[in-house]
């Protein structure tokens, strides 16, 4: 079925048989205390906003059936696919694979690198799990895309310039319609959260399109 999204810089119309929704890193490792945002030195409270909007967005994609594909940033306990050049960076207050309130920072299985309770995978919506910031870095997305013949990617989740900006310009060069849902995204920096929007729906929407939960669930046919 195709739907008519209220979108910037333009509205578009998207098949719902082939768009999916692609939650990105919402992971209390960014989003509680004690997590590997919190360790670079961020008020992770900043993230909250994110949550019910991006709950909405979910529930609405359940109800219309689309594919749901949650991501989660981390590396193995033995840090093999953790390049050096990732673990020195910066001065953190503790780095990747260190211990935390939340298990080892970043690591696979440990607490820190579940997705938020209130944003819990169901069963048969893919979790994928990258070492990089984009999703399709290093990651089996690509193919499970491909497999149920994806063309457009309501994208959301955190943060705004860092994960959710690298996965849809990953997604934008390998043909696919980006759509960022602005309001279920969130960023340590207000000032770049803005500018990532910004820069997505730029130039005619140079690398994709803009919306608002409302209106992305309201396109989803959602009756609150
Ligand atoms: N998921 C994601 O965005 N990873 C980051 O490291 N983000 C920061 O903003 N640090």
């Amino acid at each position: 079925m195709s739907v008519l999204l209220e979108a910037e810089p333009s509205p578009l119309t998207i098949d719902l048989a082939t768009t999916a929704l692609v939650i990105i890193d919402m992971q209390r490792d960014f989003l509680e205390p004690g997590g590997f945002g919190a360790s670079l030195g961020n008020d992770v409270s900043l993230l909250a906003a994110a949550v019910p909007p991006t709950r909405a967005l979910l529930a609405a994609a359940r109800a219309a059936g689309i594919l749901v594909v949650h991501t989660r940033e981390g590396h193995r306990p033995d840090l093999s696919d953790a390049p050096p050049a990732k673990l020195e960076r910066g001065a953190p207050t503790a780095r990747i694979g260190e211990p935390g309130p939340m298990g080892r920072i970043l690591i696979r299985g440990e607490p820190g690198h579940d997705i938020v309770p209130a944003l819990r995978p169901q069963a048969g919506e893919p979790v994928i799990d990258k070492p990089g910031k984009g999703a399709f870095y290093a990651t089996d997305l690509a193919e499970i895309l491909e497999a149920r013949a994806i063309a457009t990617l309501l994208v959301c989740g955190v943060t705004t310039e860092v994960c959710v900006h690298t996965t849809v310009r990953e997604a934008n060069d390998r043909g696919y319609r980006c759509v960022v849902v602005s309001d279920a995204c969130g960023s340590y920096i207000p000032a770049f959260h803005a500018a990532g929007l910004a820069m997505i729906k730029a130039q005619g929407g140079i690398f994709g399109w803009v919306t608002e939960s409302g209106a992305a669930t309201a396109a989803l046919g959602h009756r609150p």
